[in-house]
């Protein structure tokens, strides 16, 4: 028995697909499982309308109902952002195939949404932040499976970093190893999610979307597998300094330790108790910076489709 991938278009993708225009793939494990309601659905609809603005198509991933849905309606997205995290499968790779052919629902994460956007014929994704070496990860062997993806999926994914409740310098370290190409945007030194700064040198830096389209078709012509990793600060009206944003993340940390918060309910206790001690502000941030990450992105995929 063979099996075709099951995709669903939203109209609008199909058509800009078809035609070669531009094209922005966006996660959906952000909106589940990465910020409460209603502020997750706030931040979806405007993250669509600033590709729009930008002139590219939005199309955010999900799988609903047994099938990988390539652009959701509006109603499609209020209801995912209203499934509570519980009730929603956070899939990775290893877990995608199996919700599918269970006809369950799932938000996919940023190796899930790559591998869906390869699927659809999608070259360009933004998110907020990938998921990375844990700290702790030299006992825990935690480490995201978006490392993996980046090295072997060829979709070019726009990020503000690695969140910042990770390891950052390990997270770096395997995606050298895993060859993956981290570029810095317009500045020298890796941004860390919240902040601008991380006092880690980028290996790679670039300054236009034109050299990152560039760069993404020379991998393909060169036959080298895997996408790249643009580093897109946050704007600097929006960021949070590191002496300020790093005692709060080594509280959560800690509270997850002692509560023995494991495995894939770590990302979403972390985010979720930053979002409280900072009273709110570390969400005002992470949205501003997925925004900013949207515009870029859409840039990318106009050079890209040019
Ligand atoms: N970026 C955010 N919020 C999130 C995530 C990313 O700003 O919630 C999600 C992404 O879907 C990413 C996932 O792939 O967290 C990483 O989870 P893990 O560490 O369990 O691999
Ligand atoms: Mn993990």
């Amino acid at each position: 028995m063979t099996h075709q991938a099951p995709l669903t278009f939203a109209p609008e993708v199909r058509d800009a697909l078809d035609r070669g225009l531009p094209v922005v793939a966006l996660e959906s494990t952000i909106i589940t499982h990465g910020m409460p309601w209603p502020q997750n659905l706030e931040m979806a609809e405007k993250v669509e309308a600033v590709i729009r603005e930008g002139g590219a198509v939005p199309a955010t991933i999900a799988v609903m109902g047994g099938r990988i849905h390539i652009g959701l309606t509006p109603e499609a997205l209020r209801a995912l952002a209203q499934t509570p995290p519980a009730e929603a499968m956070k899939l990775s790779r290893a877990d995608l195939a199996v919700c599918i052919a269970n006809g369950r629902t799932g938000a996919t994460t940023v190796a899930a949404t790559m591998i869906c956007a390869h699927l659809a014929g999608i070259k360009v994704f933004a998110t907020g932040g990938i998921g990375g070496v844990h700290r702790g990860a030299e006992t825990s062997f935690d480490i995201s499976a978006d490392l993996q993806e980046l090295a072997q999926t060829p979709v070019t994914v726009v990020a503000a970093g690695a969140k910042a409740i990770l390891d950052l310098p390990k997270t770096w370290e395997v995606l050298e190893t895993l060859g993956v190409p981290v570029i810095a945007y317009g500045q020298d030194e890796l941004p860390a999610f919240w902040s601008r700064a991380s006092g880690i040198k980028a290996p790679l830096r670039m300054d236009s979307p034109q050299e990152i389209a560039a760069a993404a078709a020379m991998r393909a012509a060169l036959g080298l597998r895997g996408g790249q990793l643009v580093a897109n600060p946050i704007p600097e009206a929006d960021e949070i300094a590191q002496d300020q944003i790093m005692p709060v993340i080594e509280q959560a940390l800690s509270e997850a330790a002692a509560q023995g918060i494991a495995a894939k309910a770590v990302t979403p206790f972390l985010l979720g108790r930053i979002f409280e001690l900072t009273e709110g502000r570390s969400l005002d941030s992470n949205i501003a910076l997925v925004l900013n990450n949207a515009r870029l992105a859409a840039r990318i995929a106009s050079a890209m489709a040019a």
